[in-house]
């Protein structure tokens, strides 16, 4: 396994659609393991290949809370779909490995049914409430090109970008020293 660098945005590769997978093969596998390790070392519960720069339907998530000792509990989403979305919404607060540093509230769906393809290339059926649904909305987007501040007001989103452009320009400064 190897660990990936997480784009930030803005950067026009979180835009791209990302492309079906024909099938699970050992390179998606390979692929799935690295994004896994990748997002477990950010910390994050959730994260789309495209935000490594591989624009492909793959999702990795793991909601179990570390700090409290649960065990781990990954998941793995290939090609997923969304089935069924209810009329009733929920906020959260939400962040992104590819917004680092910034959050804030984003409505959706409150549950949503999703179809998918499984680590090892089963047909599977979710039914998802609460963070899991959130997380789902939330990574299914990045398969679109589309982050949680696209959720936001222009300006809102605005303001977002431009501390996210301040806060690189800042890292770049501390690295030329
Ligand atoms: O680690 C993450 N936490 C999070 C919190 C609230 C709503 C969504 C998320 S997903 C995010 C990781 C990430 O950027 N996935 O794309
Ligand atoms: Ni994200």
């Amino acid at each position: 396994m190897a660990l990936r660098t997480i784009i930030t945005a803005p950067d026009p590769r979180l835009k791209l659609v990302s492309d079906p997978l024909q099938e699970v093969d050992d390179t998606t596998r390979r692929l799935m393991d690295d994004m896994l390790e990748t997002m477990y070392d950010a910390p994050g519960i959730g994260l789309a290949a495209v935000q490594i720069g591989v624009p492909k339907r793959v999702i990795v998530m793991d909601l179990a809370k570390e700090k409290e000792g649960e065990p781990k509990k990954p998941m793995f989403f290939v090609n997923p779909k969304l089935i069924w979305a209810s009329d009733e919404k929920a906020i959260c607060e939400e962040g992104c490995l590819s917004v680092p540093d910034l959050y804030e509230e984003v409505e959706r769906p409150a549950r949503v049914k999703v179809s998918y393809v499984d680590y090892f290339g089963k047909d599977q059926q979710l039914d998802a409430d609460g963070m899991l649904a959130v997380c789902l909305q939330h990574e299914m987007d990045h398969l679109e090109g589309t982050l949680f501040i696209d959720h936001l007001s222009r300006l809102k989103r605005e303001m977002m970008l431009k501390k996210l452009i301040k806060a690189r320009k800042a890292a770049e400064r501390e690295v030329a020293e």
